[in-house]
This record gives structure tokens, sequence and C-alpha cells, in this order.
């Protein structure tokens, strides 16, 4: 069975609070937001995806915690997984 890449986005971002909502800067939708190319995906991964990989592509307290991307803000305030303690749902 071959999944496309706009369905494999689909199924990740319903295990992940408020992915199908995420923006880039100016406003655009970036479904993919587990790849280096967030607005088609497939190819490399960033760091959020290999995150989300090794956390059996489940929505865990752990990756809700973790700060992917290094920016200073965890993953679930970034998914706007607010408050933080809603990481623990
Ligand atoms: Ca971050």
């Amino acid at each position: 069975m071959v999944v496309s890449n706009a369905h494999a986005h689909y199924m990740y971002t319903k295990a992940l609070p408020n992915a199908d909502l995420v923006v880039d800067d100016f406003g655009k939708p970036t479904p993919a937001i587990g790849h280096v190319n967030m607005y088609t995906g497939g190819g490399t991964t960033n760091q959020f995806g290999k995150d989300f990989k090794n956390h059996q592509k489940t929505w865990t307290v752990a990756l809700c915690q973790l700060d992917s991307d290094g920016d200073g803000l965890s993953n679930g305030l970034e998914l706007g997984a607010l408050p933080e303690s809603a990481c623990s749902r």
C-alpha cells in the first residue's frame, strides 16, 4: 500500500494538537511540520519529525515538553497545547 504524502500528513497532524493549524510567518499553511519542506513534506525530516518518530509517532508528555527546534519554547507551547500542564492530559 502506498500512502501519499498528503494522506500521511493528514494522519500525523491528527495525532498532534493543532498541527493542522500551523502556518509560516506569512500565514501560509505548513501541513508537513515534521519535514524540512514543511509545505509539501516528503524527503528529509526535521528535528521535530525525528523526535515524533522516536516517540512512536504519538503525542506524548515527553514530546510535548521537548524543544525540538531548540528555540527555548516547548513543542507543546508552540502547538498551542497550553498551559504546558496540558502536556500531561
Ligand atoms: Ca521549540
